[in-house]
């Protein structure tokens, strides 16, 4: 009888919940909103997943961030209170190392140029390190090329950013980076930066073109250096501690959903770019190019010296830039 009664309360909640018998459900992370390529690219792996396991992995996706900022949703991956997440080489970098060769400036002519070495031997030895650290990649996604913009003045030459405050990821590179620059690196949250520049919490911020008009960051700082000084990936990933709760079968089905999910994500990403771009101009954006590299080069010279002397990036950087 008492069974009876538990198995009716069960059944009860999971009707609530919207879950079947023998239905798991998971939970993913993702910083983006609607209609970003990353976001669309992992509604099509929950919905390739749902599809091919016969509805048994519900995933809920939890876009825009609603978890938690990134470095907060890093941990709770890896505690394995969030199972699926798309996450930035920055903060990402933190528990694989190697990813550090993959924020480092100026490294790549563009993603094509990096994708080259993650797609290959360099991609999957940085698969086995964050394996080891409790995240498995199911695909690289395209974290786009980043620039520096502002909202108080035109900036147009590497010295008018001296003294500026540019909001950065929590990452040890964008750090550096920022500090060789001569500017003051503000690590903020990625949801706060557009109050950030409206309240001049922040002088200007970094990021890639479509960041920069979805978060309506244009609105705020009209002013676009295109640098494209980071050119980094991302990373769709689950928890080991799913992953070794999954059959061979399973395991199969989740990586080939990654590997579709993150080809449309690229083949989304350049059209977006290309909209993102046209719509910031069309609201009153000036963007600036930069007309000589080779000085902006030069002042991260320090941070290539630092990483070449780093043996858990060195590594990565020797494929890199031995195989140019
Ligand atoms: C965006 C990335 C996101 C980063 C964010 C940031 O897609 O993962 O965390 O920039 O700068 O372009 O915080």
């Amino acid at each position: 009888m008492i069974q009876t009664t538990r198995a009716c309360i069960f059944s009860g909640l999971l009707l609530l919940s919207g879950m079947g018998w023998g239905q798991t459900a998971l939970r993913a992370w993702n910083t983006h909103p609607d209609g970003y390529p990353v976001t669309e690219a992992m509604k099509s792996f929950i919905a390739e997943v749902a599809t091919q396991t016969k509805g048994k992995y519900k995933i809920e996706l939890f876009s825009n961030g609603s978890l938690g900022d990134q470095p907060k949703a890093v941990a709770m991956l890896k505690a394995g209170e969030v199972d699926v997440a798309e996450f930035n080489s920055g903060p990402l970098s933190d528990v694989a190392p190697g990813l550090k060769a993959f924020n480092l400036p100026f490294l790549f002519s563009d993603t094509t140029h990096m994708f080259r070495y993650l797609d290959g031997k360099v991609g999957d030895h940085l698969a086995t390190q964050l394996q080891a650290s409790g995240f498995v990649v199911l695909g690289w996604y395209n974290g786009g090329a980043r620039s520096i913009f502002c909202a108080n003045k035109p900036i147009t030459r590497l010295e008018e950013l001296v003294g500026q405050k540019i909001r950065v990821q929590q990452s040890d590179v964008y750090i550096e980076m920022v500090k060789l620059l001569g500017a003051t690196p503000v690590v903020m949250p990625y949801k706060d930066v557009l109050d950030g520049l409206q309240q001049g919490k922040v002088d200007c911020a970094e990021n890639n073109m479509v960041s920069y008009e979805s978060t309506g960051q244009y609105k705020a700082a009209k002013y676009m250096l295109q640098t494209n000084h980071v050119i980094s990936p991302e990373a769709l990933v689950v928890s080991t501690k799913l992953w070794d709760r999954l059959s061979d079968a399973e395991k199969a089905v989740f990586k080939k959903a990654g590997q579709s999910s993150a080809l449309l994500m690229r083949d989304l990403w350049e059209k977006r770019v290309a909209t993102a771009r046209a719509a910031v101009l069309k609201d009153g954006v000036q963007l600036s190019n930069v007309k000589d590299f080779s000085p902006y080069i030069r002042k991260m010279s320090p941070l290539y010296g630092k990483y070449m002397g780093d043996p858990s990036v060195r590594g990565e950087l020797f494929e890199i830039i031995g195989n140019q």
